[in-house]
Protein backbone atom coordinates (compact mmCIF):
# COMPACT_ATOMS: atom_id res chain seq x y z
CA UNK A 1 0.00 0.00 0.00
CA UNK A 2 3.01 2.62 -0.95
CA UNK A 3 2.61 4.66 -4.37
CA UNK A 4 4.80 7.63 -5.57
CA UNK A 5 3.19 10.23 -7.98
CA UNK A 6 5.02 13.15 -9.87
CA UNK A 7 2.65 16.30 -11.08
CA UNK A 8 3.90 18.95 -12.57
CA UNK A 9 2.41 22.76 -11.72
CA UNK A 10 0.35 24.26 -14.22
CA UNK A 11 -0.20 28.18 -15.04
CA UNK A 12 -3.55 29.45 -16.15
CA UNK A 13 -3.81 31.25 -19.64
CA UNK A 14 -7.73 32.38 -18.51
CA UNK A 15 -7.86 32.36 -14.79
CA UNK A 16 -9.85 30.58 -11.96
CA UNK A 17 -10.76 33.22 -9.43
CA UNK A 18 -13.57 32.64 -7.16
CA UNK A 19 -16.03 29.50 -6.25
CA UNK A 20 -20.02 29.14 -6.15
CA UNK A 21 -19.59 26.61 -3.75
CA UNK A 22 -16.69 26.94 -1.12
CA UNK A 23 -17.61 23.14 0.09
CA UNK A 24 -16.91 21.65 -2.83
CA UNK A 25 -14.72 23.74 -4.80
CA UNK A 26 -17.40 25.17 -7.80
CA UNK A 27 -15.74 27.91 -9.76
CA UNK A 28 -17.65 30.48 -11.42
CA UNK A 29 -15.82 29.89 -14.80
CA UNK A 30 -14.33 27.61 -16.36
CA UNK A 31 -10.54 28.09 -17.03
CA UNK A 32 -7.78 26.73 -19.15
CA UNK A 33 -3.77 26.06 -18.36
CA UNK A 34 -0.82 24.83 -20.01
CA UNK A 35 0.94 21.92 -17.19
CA UNK A 36 4.46 22.96 -17.25
CA UNK A 37 7.18 20.54 -17.05
CA UNK A 38 10.05 22.44 -15.33
CA UNK A 39 7.90 22.78 -12.00
CA UNK A 40 7.45 19.44 -10.03
CA UNK A 41 5.86 17.58 -6.97
CA UNK A 42 6.62 14.43 -6.02
CA UNK A 43 4.48 12.63 -3.63
CA UNK A 44 5.11 9.09 -1.37
CA UNK A 45 2.23 7.90 0.29
CA UNK A 46 1.92 5.02 2.51
CA UNK A 47 -0.54 3.08 4.03
CA UNK A 48 0.78 1.20 7.40
CA UNK A 49 0.52 0.34 10.71
CA UNK A 50 1.62 3.96 11.92
CA UNK A 51 -0.20 5.40 15.51
CA UNK A 52 -1.01 8.51 13.19
CA UNK A 53 -0.67 9.96 9.91
CA UNK A 54 2.10 12.24 9.00
CA UNK A 55 2.92 14.60 6.34
CA UNK A 56 5.84 15.99 5.70
CA UNK A 57 6.76 18.35 2.79
CA UNK A 58 9.73 20.18 1.93
CA UNK A 59 11.73 18.59 5.02
CA UNK A 60 8.90 20.18 7.32
CA UNK A 61 6.27 18.31 9.52
CA UNK A 62 2.71 19.61 8.52
CA UNK A 63 0.57 19.92 10.99
CA UNK A 64 -2.57 22.42 10.02
CA UNK A 65 -3.02 24.11 6.67
CA UNK A 66 -5.57 25.92 4.83
CA UNK A 67 -5.86 23.41 2.22
CA UNK A 68 -6.63 20.67 4.37
CA UNK A 69 -3.76 18.17 3.20
CA UNK A 70 -5.05 16.10 6.50
CA UNK A 71 -8.51 16.16 5.34
CA UNK A 72 -7.98 15.05 1.87
CA UNK A 73 -6.21 12.00 2.92
CA UNK A 74 -9.07 11.57 5.00
CA UNK A 75 -11.73 11.65 2.18
CA UNK A 76 -9.50 9.36 0.14
CA UNK A 77 -9.26 6.79 2.96
CA UNK A 78 -13.07 7.09 3.18
CA UNK A 79 -13.83 6.21 -0.21
CA UNK A 80 -11.66 3.39 -0.20
CA UNK A 81 -12.95 2.21 3.19
CA UNK A 82 -9.62 2.12 4.44
CA UNK A 83 -8.30 2.59 7.97
CA UNK A 84 -4.72 2.44 7.66
CA UNK A 85 -2.59 5.72 8.61
CA UNK A 86 -0.65 7.35 6.21
CA UNK A 87 2.79 8.35 6.17
CA UNK A 88 3.63 11.12 3.45
CA UNK A 89 6.58 12.46 2.43
CA UNK A 90 6.68 15.30 -0.39
CA UNK A 91 9.29 17.18 -2.16
CA UNK A 92 8.69 20.12 -4.51
CA UNK A 93 11.38 21.66 -6.98
CA UNK A 94 10.50 25.50 -6.71
CA UNK A 95 9.09 27.76 -3.52
CA UNK A 96 5.95 26.89 -2.15
CA UNK A 97 3.10 29.88 -1.59
CA UNK A 98 4.65 32.02 -3.10
CA UNK A 99 1.95 32.46 -6.24
CA UNK A 100 3.84 29.28 -8.51
CA UNK A 101 0.88 26.69 -8.49
CA UNK A 102 2.54 24.80 -5.90
CA UNK A 103 -1.15 23.40 -4.42
CA UNK A 104 -1.80 22.67 -8.13
CA UNK A 105 1.24 19.89 -8.35
CA UNK A 106 1.40 19.19 -4.81
CA UNK A 107 -2.48 18.21 -4.93
CA UNK A 108 -2.38 16.39 -7.60
CA UNK A 109 0.49 14.08 -7.12
CA UNK A 110 -1.36 13.33 -3.57
CA UNK A 111 -4.29 12.61 -5.03
CA UNK A 112 -2.60 10.49 -7.47
CA UNK A 113 -0.29 8.94 -4.52
CA UNK A 114 -3.24 8.54 -1.96
CA UNK A 115 -5.53 7.00 -4.48
CA UNK A 116 -3.02 4.36 -5.84
CA UNK A 117 -1.45 3.41 -2.05
CA UNK A 118 -5.51 2.66 -1.03
CA UNK A 119 -5.56 0.12 -4.06
CA UNK A 120 -8.16 2.77 -6.10
CA UNK A 121 -8.40 2.35 -9.80
CA UNK A 122 -9.48 5.83 -10.54
CA UNK A 123 -9.61 7.01 -14.06
CA UNK A 124 -8.58 11.04 -14.90
CA UNK A 125 -11.73 12.31 -14.94
CA UNK A 126 -12.29 10.92 -11.28
CA UNK A 127 -8.79 11.70 -10.08
CA UNK A 128 -9.20 15.43 -11.61
CA UNK A 129 -12.54 15.47 -9.84
CA UNK A 130 -11.35 14.71 -6.65
CA UNK A 131 -7.97 16.59 -6.68
CA UNK A 132 -10.46 19.65 -7.21
CA UNK A 133 -12.02 18.92 -3.42
CA UNK A 134 -8.31 19.41 -2.53
CA UNK A 135 -7.87 22.59 -4.61
CA UNK A 136 -9.22 23.99 -7.50
CA UNK A 137 -6.19 24.13 -9.54
CA UNK A 138 -5.36 20.79 -9.22
CA UNK A 139 -7.75 19.28 -11.34
CA UNK A 140 -5.82 21.00 -14.17
CA UNK A 141 -2.56 18.85 -12.74
CA UNK A 142 -3.58 15.68 -13.57
CA UNK A 143 -3.81 16.29 -17.03
CA UNK A 144 -0.53 17.41 -19.46
CA UNK A 145 -0.28 19.34 -22.36
CA UNK A 146 -2.90 22.22 -22.37
CA UNK A 147 -5.54 21.92 -20.27
CA UNK A 148 -9.47 23.06 -19.46
CA UNK A 149 -11.18 22.83 -16.42
CA UNK A 150 -14.72 22.97 -17.43
CA UNK A 151 -16.89 24.77 -14.28
CA UNK A 152 -19.73 22.50 -14.72
CA UNK A 153 -23.73 23.04 -14.26
CA UNK A 154 -24.66 20.15 -11.64
CA UNK A 155 -24.37 20.84 -7.85
CA UNK A 156 -22.68 17.65 -6.68
CA UNK A 157 -20.03 18.53 -9.23
CA UNK A 158 -19.53 16.23 -10.94
CA UNK A 159 -18.92 17.66 -14.32
CA UNK A 160 -16.80 19.93 -12.94
CA UNK A 161 -13.21 18.24 -13.76
CA UNK A 162 -10.33 19.49 -16.08
CA UNK A 163 -9.87 17.54 -19.77
CA UNK A 164 -6.92 17.63 -22.36
CA UNK A 165 -7.25 20.58 -25.12
CA UNK A 166 -4.30 19.45 -26.96
CA UNK A 167 -0.92 16.92 -25.47
CA UNK A 168 1.94 18.49 -24.95
CA UNK A 169 3.34 17.46 -28.20
CA UNK A 170 1.12 19.63 -30.10
CA UNK A 171 3.32 22.80 -29.54
CA UNK A 172 6.29 22.04 -27.86
CA UNK A 173 7.77 25.08 -29.03
CA UNK A 174 5.47 27.33 -27.23
CA UNK A 175 7.34 28.41 -23.72
CA UNK A 176 6.56 29.88 -20.43
CA UNK A 177 9.47 31.55 -18.66
CA UNK A 178 8.63 32.01 -15.09
CA UNK A 179 10.51 34.82 -13.38
CA UNK A 180 11.16 34.39 -9.39
CA UNK A 181 11.08 38.22 -8.13
CA UNK A 182 10.42 36.97 -4.46
CA UNK A 183 10.24 33.56 -2.40
CA UNK A 184 8.54 35.09 0.25
CA UNK A 185 5.13 33.20 1.32
CA UNK A 186 2.41 35.48 0.35
CA UNK A 187 0.59 37.18 2.64
CA UNK A 188 -2.99 36.56 0.88
CA UNK A 189 -3.89 33.51 0.05
CA UNK A 190 -5.49 32.65 -2.97
CA UNK A 191 -8.60 30.63 -0.93
CA UNK A 192 -9.36 33.56 0.99
CA UNK A 193 -8.10 36.49 -2.00
CA UNK A 194 -10.56 34.65 -4.28
CA UNK A 195 -13.68 34.76 -1.19
CA UNK A 196 -12.89 38.43 -0.75
CA UNK A 197 -13.11 39.57 -4.54
CA UNK A 198 -16.38 37.82 -5.13
CA UNK A 199 -17.88 39.17 -1.66
CA UNK A 200 -16.66 42.97 -2.63
CA UNK A 201 -15.09 43.83 -5.80
CA UNK A 202 -17.56 45.86 -8.08
CA UNK A 203 -15.93 44.52 -10.95
CA UNK A 204 -16.42 40.83 -10.52
CA UNK A 205 -19.40 40.77 -12.68
CA UNK A 206 -17.68 42.18 -15.79
CA UNK A 207 -15.28 39.90 -15.38
CA UNK A 208 -17.40 36.87 -15.25
CA UNK A 209 -19.13 38.63 -18.30
CA UNK A 210 -15.92 38.46 -20.65
CA UNK A 211 -14.81 34.78 -19.66
CA UNK A 212 -16.50 33.52 -22.47
CA UNK A 213 -14.94 35.62 -25.25
CA UNK A 214 -11.34 34.72 -23.34
CA UNK A 215 -12.13 31.01 -23.41
CA UNK A 216 -13.32 30.83 -26.93
CA UNK A 217 -10.01 32.55 -28.04
CA UNK A 218 -7.84 30.64 -26.45
CA UNK A 219 -9.32 27.41 -27.11
CA UNK A 220 -8.93 28.17 -30.86
CA UNK A 221 -5.70 29.71 -30.44
CA UNK A 222 -4.12 26.49 -28.87
CA UNK A 223 -5.88 24.71 -31.66
CA UNK A 224 -4.29 26.65 -34.23
CA UNK A 225 -1.07 27.45 -32.55
CA UNK A 226 -1.77 31.24 -33.04
CA UNK A 227 0.60 32.49 -30.50
CA UNK A 228 -0.05 36.06 -31.12
CA UNK A 229 -4.32 34.94 -30.20
CA UNK A 230 -2.80 32.95 -27.15
CA UNK A 231 -0.46 35.63 -25.65
CA UNK A 232 -2.82 38.43 -26.05
CA UNK A 233 -5.98 36.53 -24.75
CA UNK A 234 -3.77 35.59 -21.47
CA UNK A 235 -1.99 38.97 -20.89
CA UNK A 236 -5.40 40.61 -21.53
CA UNK A 237 -7.44 37.67 -18.76
CA UNK A 238 -4.54 38.26 -16.07
CA UNK A 239 -4.96 42.03 -16.50
CA UNK A 240 -8.63 41.57 -15.53
CA UNK A 241 -7.98 39.18 -13.05
CA UNK A 242 -5.80 41.64 -11.11
CA UNK A 243 -8.10 44.26 -11.55
CA UNK A 244 -11.08 42.62 -9.57
CA UNK A 245 -7.92 41.68 -7.34
CA UNK A 246 -6.92 45.09 -6.66
CA UNK A 247 -10.82 46.64 -6.42
CA UNK A 248 -11.22 43.76 -3.39
CA UNK A 249 -12.00 45.65 -0.19
CA UNK A 250 -9.01 45.22 1.57
CA UNK A 251 -7.10 45.85 -1.26
CA UNK A 252 -4.95 42.36 -2.67
CA UNK A 253 -2.27 43.90 -4.19
CA UNK A 254 0.28 40.82 -5.38
CA UNK A 255 2.83 43.07 -7.44
CA UNK A 256 5.81 44.09 -6.04
CA UNK A 257 7.95 46.86 -7.93
CA UNK A 258 10.02 43.99 -9.88
CA UNK A 259 6.81 42.46 -11.31
CA UNK A 260 5.60 46.16 -12.98
CA UNK A 261 9.40 46.10 -14.19
CA UNK A 262 8.87 43.43 -16.04
CA UNK A 263 5.59 43.40 -17.57
CA UNK A 264 6.77 47.02 -18.88
CA UNK A 265 10.08 45.13 -20.18
CA UNK A 266 7.70 42.85 -21.92
CA UNK A 267 5.37 45.30 -23.32
CA UNK A 268 8.92 47.45 -24.41
CA UNK A 269 10.35 44.31 -26.38
CA UNK A 270 6.82 43.63 -28.48
CA UNK A 271 7.01 46.75 -29.20
CA UNK A 272 10.42 46.84 -30.63
CA UNK A 273 9.23 42.99 -32.65
CA UNK A 274 10.54 40.77 -30.16
CA UNK A 275 6.69 39.18 -29.54
CA UNK A 276 6.15 38.42 -25.53
CA UNK A 277 3.05 38.33 -23.06
CA UNK A 278 2.81 38.14 -19.77
CA UNK A 279 0.46 36.58 -16.88
CA UNK A 280 0.67 36.45 -13.04
CA UNK A 281 -1.02 34.74 -10.62
CA UNK A 282 -1.27 35.13 -6.97
CA UNK A 283 1.80 36.18 -5.86
CA UNK A 284 4.71 38.47 -7.42
CA UNK A 285 6.28 35.73 -9.71
CA UNK A 286 5.72 36.89 -13.66
CA UNK A 287 5.25 34.26 -16.33
CA UNK A 288 6.70 35.16 -19.43
CA UNK A 289 5.03 33.45 -22.50
CA UNK A 290 7.23 33.22 -25.87
CA UNK A 291 8.17 30.85 -29.00
CA UNK A 292 11.50 28.96 -28.55
CA UNK A 293 12.85 30.89 -31.11
CA UNK A 294 13.10 34.01 -28.66
CA UNK A 295 13.74 32.51 -25.43
CA UNK A 296 17.76 32.92 -25.61
CA UNK A 297 16.67 36.74 -26.59
CA UNK A 298 14.45 36.94 -23.58
CA UNK A 299 16.67 35.95 -21.36
CA UNK A 300 19.38 37.88 -22.18
CA UNK A 301 17.24 40.93 -21.78
CA UNK A 302 16.20 39.45 -18.42
CA UNK A 303 19.37 39.16 -17.47
CA UNK A 304 19.99 43.04 -17.37
CA UNK A 305 16.90 44.07 -15.27
CA UNK A 306 17.41 44.71 -11.01
CA UNK A 307 14.89 42.77 -9.66
CA UNK A 308 14.60 39.50 -11.04
CA UNK A 309 16.23 36.22 -8.67
CA UNK A 310 16.01 33.38 -10.64
CA UNK A 311 13.76 32.33 -14.12
CA UNK A 312 12.63 28.65 -14.65
CA UNK A 313 11.34 27.85 -18.03
CA UNK A 314 8.73 25.54 -18.51
CA UNK A 315 7.48 23.67 -21.71
CA UNK A 316 4.32 22.09 -22.01
CA UNK A 317 4.37 18.95 -19.51
CA UNK A 318 3.35 15.45 -19.09
CA UNK A 319 0.12 14.49 -16.77
CA UNK A 320 0.32 13.68 -13.43
CA UNK A 321 2.20 10.13 -13.16
CA UNK A 322 3.36 7.22 -11.11
CA UNK A 323 6.92 6.16 -10.50
CA UNK A 324 8.68 3.63 -8.77
CA UNK A 325 11.21 5.48 -7.23
CA UNK A 326 9.54 6.27 -3.66
CA UNK A 327 11.05 9.22 -1.48
CA UNK A 328 11.04 6.81 1.28
C1 LIG B 1 -5.46 29.86 -11.48
N1 LIG B 1 -5.12 30.69 -9.17
O1 LIG B 1 -6.35 29.72 -12.34
C2 LIG B 1 -5.69 30.96 -10.44
C3 LIG B 1 -5.10 32.25 -10.87
C4 LIG B 1 -4.40 31.80 -8.64
C5 LIG B 1 -4.59 32.91 -9.60
O2 LIG B 1 -6.01 28.65 -9.03
O3 LIG B 1 -8.96 27.57 -2.99
O4 LIG B 1 -4.85 27.34 -4.94
O5 LIG B 1 -7.42 25.66 -3.39
O6 LIG B 1 -9.23 26.16 -5.02
O7 LIG B 1 -6.40 26.39 -6.69
C6 LIG B 1 -5.04 29.41 -7.10
O8 LIG B 1 -6.12 28.86 -6.44
O9 LIG B 1 -7.32 27.74 -4.77
C7 LIG B 1 -5.42 29.56 -8.49
P1 LIG B 1 -8.28 26.74 -4.01
P2 LIG B 1 -6.10 27.46 -5.72
O10 LIG B 1 -4.41 29.21 -11.51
Amino acid sequence: MKATAIANANIALIKYWGKRNKDLILPYNSSISMTCDGLWTKTTVEFGDYLEDTIVINDEELKKDEKDVQGHIERIRRMAGITKKAKVISESNFPVASGLASSASGLAALTLATTTAAEMNLDKKQLSILARHGSGSASRSIEGGFVEWLKGEKEDGSDSYARQITPKEHWPDFRMIACIVSEAKKTTSSRAGMAQTVATSPYYEGWLKSIDQDLLHMRDGIMKKDFTIVGSTAEHNALKMHATMTTTKPAIIYWQPATVEIMHAVMHWREQGLESYFTMDAGPQVKILCLEKDEKKILKNLSELDGLKKTIICRPGDAAQLTDKHLF
